[in-house]
């Protein structure tokens, strides 16, 4: 069964997808993710202008070699772009394997481990009582892990803070925060650290008075800190007992994780920018994070994730793959896939997509008692309409950008 074209479809129902459509010389049709929120189109040029014209012709069923033949055979290998082009090659195959073979995906990847995947939705508020609404809401849908951010004093608006808490599921303005904005430069907004660390843990002690100790509760720091702040903060909420604190610190420094580890038992998730099994060298062999972000989409598709989820069950540390709305419903059932079959599954990550990016993508994945399930339809259970696709054209967009009170650009 051959490769007899690829092609690469750039829209934006309400945000921007890259999906890479591959289709045998048999007619079978696979789907793929390579979406690099606020960068979509050099994915795409990389799709386009240097990876579609290997592929046609190609063995369509060779997944691991066709992934080896574009990661070292590029030469230049690893980085975002790259890992999200692979990715996107690599999920369209498997999902092409799996039609071929009239199973589910997760079938093919060793069978279902337990009934669901776990998830975390994202409640946020301005303040106190707008959180409590939101974390209400969130366990009224269903959901048993929740992800709590809100504002800080004194900041103006704060990562993670939807500017409207009572948007429900499926609404385009629940996750206002972090759609890449469609204007001609990155949002900017500004950051102070110490109000921050002073703010945080009597956010989670309101949160557990109010609710109690059974919701499981995660928090994310987006990368802000120094390894001395990171510790402190995690010191600071053990009371609350959390499920896990995300990106601490800049993922870069491996480190930097050896500091925060050494004063803290808050247990640590990290990856969401990372790519390769590689950028998990030491923090996995020295047992220095418990859960990895990496999403198959920006990690070069279900076949590396895989190895580095391997590879991360040797030390026992577990998934806890990135899902937010710039991943496309198909990343999204990829990881629902390899999440069930995995026996060192975690968590999933899940911030529903909206109600128009579901009619264009058509994920049959199924939310239930706190998780997600894929369908039993063979393939990765996509039902992508390109015609509503065609109807939302690229728009430019950008994250925001970060800045300290004095104009020093900081993390984002
Ligand atoms: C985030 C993301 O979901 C998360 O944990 O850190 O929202 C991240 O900011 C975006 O995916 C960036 O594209
Ligand atoms: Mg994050």
């Amino acid at each position: 069964m051959l490769i007899e074209r690829a092609d690469v479809i750039v829209t934006s129902p309400g945000r921007n997808f890259v999906t890479l459509k591959i289709t045998t010389d048999d007619g079978v049709v696979g789907y793929g993710d390579g979406t690099l929120n606020g960068r979509e189109l050099a994915v795409a040029s990389y799709l386009t202008d240097h990876v579609v014209p290997l592929l046609i012709g190609r063995d369509a069923h060779a997944i691991e070699d066709t992934w080896q033949y574009l990661y070292r055979g590029a030469y230049w290998r690893r980085g975002p772009v790259t890992m999200a082009a692979i990715a996107a090659v690599d999920t369209a195959l498997w999902d092409i394997k799996a039609k071929v073979a009239g199973l589910p995906l997760y079938q093919l990847l060793g069978g279902a481990s337990r009934e669901r995947c776990l998830v975390y939705g994202h409640a946020s508020g301005k303040d106190v009582p707008e959180l409590f609404d939101s974390v209400r809401a969130h366990l009224e849908e269903g959901f048993r892990a929740i992800r709590i951010q809100t504002g800080v004093p004194g900041l103006d608006s704060v990562y993670g803070v939807a500017s409207s808490a009572a948007a429900s599921i499926g609404d385009d303005t629940r996750y206002d925060y972090e759609p890449a904005r469609r204007s001609a430069l990155p949002a900017e907004e500004s950051w102070d650290t110490r109000a921050y660390l002073r703010h945080v843990p009597s956010v989670f002690e309101a949160v557990r008075g109010e609710f109690g100790e059974d919701v499981a509760l995660l928090h994310d720091a987006h990368h802000r800190l120094t390894p001395i702040q990171a510790a402190k903060l995690g010191k600071s909420l053990e009371p609350y007992d959390l499920f896990w604190l995300e990106d601490v610190t800049p993922a870069e420094n491996q480190e930097a994780l050896r500091w925060v580890r050494h004063h803290t038992t808050t247990p640590l998730a990290i990856g969401e920018v990372f790519n390769s099994v590689w950028d998990y060298q030491h923090l996995i062999r020295e047992q220095l994070i418990d859960y990895v972000r990496s999403p198959i989409t920006h990690a070069g598709g279900i076949s590396s994730v895989r190895r580095i989820m391997d590879y991360a069950a040797m030390y026992q540390v577990k998934s806890g793959m990135h899902g937010p709305t710039d991943v496309s419903p198909i990343g999204l059932a990829a990881a629902v896939h390899l999440g069930m079959a995995l026996h060192n599954f975690g968590i999933q990550e899940y911030m529903v997509h909206s109600e128009r990016t579901r009619e264009v993508f058509g994920p049959t994945h199924e939310f239930a008692g706190g998780g997600l399930r894929p369908s039993e339809e063979p393939g990765l259970g996509i039902h992508f309409d390109e015609a509503l696709a065609a109807e939302h054209p690229y728009e430019r967009a950008y994250l925001p950008v970060n800045r300290l009170p004095d104009g020093t650009v900081h993390d984002w």
